[in-house]
Formats: structure tokens, C-alpha cells, sequence
């Protein structure tokens, strides 16, 4: 049985973490004595490692409690898994860190974001929907999924997709949009035509240097004139083997809610990109104008500006490549195991937009020490990697796994959500959850 929280030491650290920091690590800080048995109180457990939790680090349990009094409302939708609500209207889901322990994602798990309505399915054949290519191009085309389907190479990948607003719930001070904690993201398995390909048969001018995405979602409001998402990217990233216009997920037809019967798929950069109900793409000589692009919308600072300050984004650059994440999917935040549990086996995924992952380490002694998990191959270019390690628990008490990846280029979730920005954009500071053994 969990021995109830002190009230007075949670409460403060919500309330005020700053004083409790104080009074419980003191100047030393380092936690001590009297203040190590009153936080292994609050947490309703021995602490083994309290002697490591760093001053200012209040317990995972603590700021981010387990109980259902904060529990989050669950999505209750058919084909889905009861995934966080961040918002109705417009639609917007998040999944569980440790629902995502699939190495390819299923549709019922998979995270949804809306920016404006969910359109009515197509009536009729899906094959019939056309596609829209033109702008900078030498011969604009309008084709069929069914002849796009027949005129181009099919492909199928497994392909990381991430909201550009990952994390964001990390950021200090707290940031407008969805509060996503590390759950908005999928690595489906896709099957398509490389946007390329399609391009290079409308024949790129040589004026083309941006795209520009739209797709048939009403806007919230319902006004005709207004898109509810419209972004464009460089030219390069369409020309990406790995972007796709695609219309199977998993390989079956893609659900309403993720874009049927065709969507963009835009890997490692933004999940906006990703257009959803996808009509028409438009080859431009200077960066896209649509709605979400320009000003502080997808764009972060080049240097770094005062956190909750007010910024007009002119000095911000656009968001492409997503920075270097890792999840653990094999035990849930707040999980209890048996007295007597002295070894962990971890799981988890880790990417790093258009680069991959060279490390994941996991510690339990509040980062003193690290232990090198074993991190596999993607599946191929744009898909995340699944790791695996075992740490050891030498006592039953209250432990943290924390846990951090490290991209090929050396670059290493920070210890705090850094680089703060209006829209929250970019947070991917390094996770930890509470376990508790044996208590
Ligand atoms: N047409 C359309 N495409 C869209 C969106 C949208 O609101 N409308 N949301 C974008 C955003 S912000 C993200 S993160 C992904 C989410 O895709 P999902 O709902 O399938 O997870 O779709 C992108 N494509
Ligand atoms: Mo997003």
C-alpha cells in the first residue's frame, strides 16, 4: 500500500518550488537527514539515491503527479486508443509516452492534430481524388490518386512524423498551443509516391525555390476563404527521397482523422508540412505565405531571446530538421513494482529529425551516473530507432529513470527545455518518470 503523500511538502513544491528547494536542500545541496525522510515521505518512499537529486530538481512524483486527480481526459473515438485530450475543437490528441512501445505505430496509437475541421470522408472511389501540382512548374497537372498510383514508382517506408510543438509542456514559462508532453509523435509505415517524382514530371523551373501545401480541412470557423493550415518548405526537402505524397498507412487505406485518402508525409521537419487531405501543391520563387508560416509560427530564435518576452519572429529562422528525442514506452510514469525488483529493462524509441540517433543512456541515480543502452539501426532513412538497456535497483524505494538520447552529430537533449520561443517549438529537454518498488 502507497503510504499518502505529505501534503505540505507537495503542495509547496506546486506552489512555491523555489522555497521548497530551499528548505529541503538547504545551502548545501544536497538533500540530508530531516529533509531526505520528508521527501521520501512525500514520495511515500525511501529514497535510495536521494543523496544524488540535485538542488532545484524537485521529484518527478511531485511536479508531475501520477494520481488520478490530475488525470487527463481520455479520448473515447472509434479505432483510436484512449489517448490525451489537448483540445475539442479543433480535435487534438496526444499518445501516452508508454503506449508508443510498437516499433512501427498503429493507427488506434497514433497522435492527432487538428487545426481546423475534420473533413466528411470522400463519397465515392478514393482513387478519384485529384491532386493539384503547379506554380513554378513547366506543365501544371491534376492527377488522380489512382493515376498517380499507376504513372509513379510505389514505395514503402517507415517514417517518423513529429509535431513541430513536441514538448512544448517543457517550456518555462509556459508557451500558447497544445501542452503536448513527448507524445506527438508516430513512425508509421507508409506506402506512396516520392513528391519528386511527381514534381519532376510537372517539371520544375529552375525559378523554384519553395513549396506551398493545402488540403481540403475547413477552417474552424467555417469561413471558405481562410485554410486551416497551409505551409511550404524548401524545394529540397520535397525533393527528399523520403517525402512523400501518401495513401496507405500500415498498409491499409489511411484513416479519416490522419488525412485520407492522401496526405504529404514530410519526415524529421515539422508535422505540419505533412499536409493532411491533400489537393494541391504550388512550386514558388520565395517562401510560402500560408496560413502558419511567417512571424513566430514554425520559426525559432537565432539567438535566444528573454524567456516570455513578447517577439514579432523577424529575427527567428524556420523550423526544419527536428532536434534529438527519445521516449521510454516500457513502464508508465508513477509504475509500481514488486518489493524485491533489483533489475530494470527499458525500452524505448529515439530520433532526430534528418539525422540519426548514436546514443541513448539511461540513469536512476538522478544523472549521476549513466548506463549506455543498446540503440538499433532505423528501418531505414526518416524511421526512429527503438533502444533497450537493463539498470540495476539496488533497494526497494522511489527511483526516477531518466533518460537522454545524443544525435550523430554529437548533440545531446538538454537538461532543461532551452531556446524558448513564443509558440514553444523545439523543447526536448531530458525525460524522467517515477518508479516505485516495493512501495
Ligand atoms: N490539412 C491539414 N493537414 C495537417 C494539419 C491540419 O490541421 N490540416 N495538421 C498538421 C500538423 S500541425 C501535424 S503535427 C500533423 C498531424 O498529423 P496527424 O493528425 O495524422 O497525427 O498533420 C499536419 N497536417
Ligand atoms: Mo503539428
Amino acid at each position: 500500500m502507497a503510504r499518502k503523500p505529505e501534503r505540505s511538502v507537495e503542495e509547496l513544491y506546486r506552489d512555491d518550488p523555489e522555497r521548497a528547494d530551499a528548505l529541503a536542500f538547504g545551502r548545501r545541496g544536497a538533500l540530508k537527514g530531516a529533509a531526505l525522510a520528508a521527501m521520501g515521505g512525500a514520495v511515500g518512499a525511501a529514497i535510495p539515491f536521494g543523496g544524488h537529486l540535485p538542488a532545484g530538481v524537485a521529484p518527478a512524483l511531485l511536479t508531475r503527479p501520477a494520481a488520478a486527480q490530475d488525470a487527463p481526459q481520455f479520448l473515447r473515438m472509434e479505432g483510436k486508443a484512449p489517448l490525451i485530450i489537448q483540445g475539442e475543437r479543433p480535435l487534438n490528441a496526444e499518445t501516452p509516452e508508454h503506449l508508443l512501445d510498437d516499433a512501427v505505430t498503429p493507427a488506434d496509437k497514433f497522435f492527432i492534430r487538428n487545426n481546423g475541421q475534420v473533413p466528411d470522408p470522400v463519397a465515392g472511389d478514393p482513387r478519384g481524388w485529384k491532386i493539384r501540382i503547379d506554380g513554378e512548374v513547366n506543365t501544371p497537372l491534376e492527377l488522380t490518386l489512382g493515376e498517380l498510383e499507376s504513372r509513379f514508382p510505389v514505395v514503402t517506408r517507415q517514417l517518423q512524423m513529429e509535431c513541430g510543438g513536441n514538448g512544448r509542456s517543457h517550456f518555462q514559462p509556459q508557451t500558447r498551443g497544445n501542452q503536448w508532453g513527448n507524445g506527438a509523435i508516430s513512425n508509421a509505415e507508409w506506402t506512396g509516391v516520392r513528391l519528386r517524382d511527381v514534381l519532376a514530371a510537372a517539371g520544375v523551373k529552375p525559378s523554384a525555390s519553395h513549396t506551398g501545401h493545402f488540403g481540403a480541412d475547413p477552417h474552424l470557423s467555417g469561413a471558405t476563404d481562410r485554410a486551416a493550415i497551409s505551409r511550404g518548405m524548401r524545394l529540397a526537402k520535397a525533393m527528399d527521397e523520403d517525402t512523400l505524397i501518401a495513401f496507405r498507412m500500415n498498409g491499409a487505406a489511411i484513416p479519416q482523422v490522419h488525412g485520407a485518402p492522401a496526405r504529404l508525409l514530410v519526415p524529421g521537419w515539422p508535422g505540419s508540412l505533412s499536409q493532411k487531405w491533400f489537393t494541391r501543391i504550388t512550386l514558388l520563387d520565395k517562401p510560402h505565405t500560408g496560413q502558419g508560416m511567417g512571424g513566430t509560427s514554425y520559426r525559432i530564435p537565432v539567438r535566444p531571446i528573454v524567456p516570455g518576452s513578447e517577439n514579432n519572429g523577424r529575427d527567428f529562422a524556420e523550423m526544419e530538421s527536428m532536434p534529438v528525442r527519445s521516449i521510454l514506452s516500457s513502464h508508465a510514469h508513477g509504475t509500481r513494482l514488486a518489493a524485491g525488483t533489483r533489475t530494470l529493462d527499458l525500452r524505448g524509441a529515439a530520433w532526430a529529425g534528418d539525422d540519426t540517433v548514436r546514443a541513448v543512456h539511461a540513469s536512476v541515480d538522478f544523472g549521476a551516473t549513466w548506463t549506455e543502452m543498446q540503440v538499433a539501426a532505423p528501418a531505414n532513412r526518416h524511421a526512429w530507432q527503438r533502444w533497450t538497456g537493463r539498470v540495476a535497483l539496488p533497494a526497494d524505494g522511489y527511483y526516477e529513470v531518466w533518460y537522454r538520447a545524443t544525435d550523430s552529430r554529437g548533440r545531446m537533449q538538454p537538461h532543461l527545455a532551452a531556446n524558448w520561443n513564443p509558440q514553444g517549438y523545439g523543447a526536448n529537454p531530458i525525460s524522467r518518470i517515477a518508479i516505485l518498488v516495493g512501495a
